[in-house]
């Protein structure tokens, strides 16, 4: 699959994919959502992969929201259609079968945040700059930065960002539990590697139905996402993967995971 405004590569099962459009701070038009959601869909499916990296392209910016230019000219119709496309691209990521690690590498700001939110986790470099500025602009955060930030810090954090328009250092999105982990600008992408590859040694079938469980019961109720989980867990031991993990274990040798 060929991009416009995505750069992708595989290496030893794990994609990197870069929003590209350094001149516009990467900024989110339509071409550049349809492009994620195609790309998180085929990723997704796509045996040969265990884990995506995201990231943005040049030095400033991971994404700095979405297309301001590109949002003067609409109308209302054309907003329902841009926020329903922003979704499914948030969406493609969310529930893309393997875990999606955000590298961002500078600004984080509007729709790049609630791209970094749609991620799994992200790692922040100490210059990134994060927010959801939208206030800024007469609109809110629709593509899932209401729903998914207050999911993650608790609403009283969310509603101060999403109100005042703050932004916050990398620093701050640490101690807020929007990051986990800070780094050197320059070493980021080796400090999101490096945890990317730890994944890719886990059994693959386990960390997919692990993701899926932890989204689908982080909404319900303690008790049904515990059954979530005991119903889900027994799916484990259809998998060809369970029986290599634990020969491996009892034979002291390290674990050879084919994902199925
Ligand atoms: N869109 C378009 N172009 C952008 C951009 C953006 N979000 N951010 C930056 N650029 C462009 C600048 O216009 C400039 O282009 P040229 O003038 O060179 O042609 C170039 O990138 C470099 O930017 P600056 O010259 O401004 O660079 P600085 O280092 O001085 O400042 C900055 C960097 C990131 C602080 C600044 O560019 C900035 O404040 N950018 C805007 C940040 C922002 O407000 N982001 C939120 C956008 S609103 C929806 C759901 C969700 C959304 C929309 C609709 N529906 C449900 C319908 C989401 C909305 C948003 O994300």
């Amino acid at each position: 699959m060929s991009f416009n405004f995505l750069l992708t590569e595989t290496t030893d099962g794990i994609a990197k994919v870069t929003i590209n459009r350094e001149k516009a701070m990467n900024a989110l038009n339509p071409d550049v959502l349809k492009e994620i959601r195609d790309c998180f869909t085929a990723l997704s499916a796509d045996a040969s992969v265990r884990v995506v990296i995201v990231t943005g392209a040049g030095e400033k910016a991971f994404v700095a929201g979405a297309d301001i230019a590109a949002m003067s000219s609409m109308t209302p119709q054309d907003a329902l259609e841009f926020g329903k496309l922003g979704h499914s691209a948030m969406d493609a990521v969310d529930q893309c079968s393997k875990p999606v690690i955000a590298a961002v590498n500078g600004f984080c700001l509007g729709g790049g945040m609630e791209l970094a939110l749609s991620c799994d986790f992200m790692y922040v470099s100490e210059k990134a700059k994060l927010g959801l500025p939208e206030v800024n602009l007469g609109l809110f955060p629709g593509w899932g930065g209401t729903q998914r930030l207050a999911r993650l810090v608790g609403k009283g954090r969310a509603k101060e960002m999403i109100f005042s328009a703050k932004i916050i250092s990398a620093q701050e999105a640490f101690e807020a539990g929007i990051a986990n982990k800070i780094c050197k600008p320059e070493d980021l992408l080796n400090d999101v590697q490096a945890v990317a590859v730890e994944i890719t040694k886990k059994a693959p079938v386990a960390v997919s139905l692990a993701k899926k469980t932890l989204h689908q019961g982080f909404d319900m109720p303690l008790a049904q996402g515990l059954d979530l989980e005991k119903n889900t867990f027994a799916k484990c031991f259809e998998t060809q993967d369970l029986k290599e993990g634990l020969a491996a274990f009892l034979e002291k040798r390290a674990a050879n995971f084919k994902g199925n």
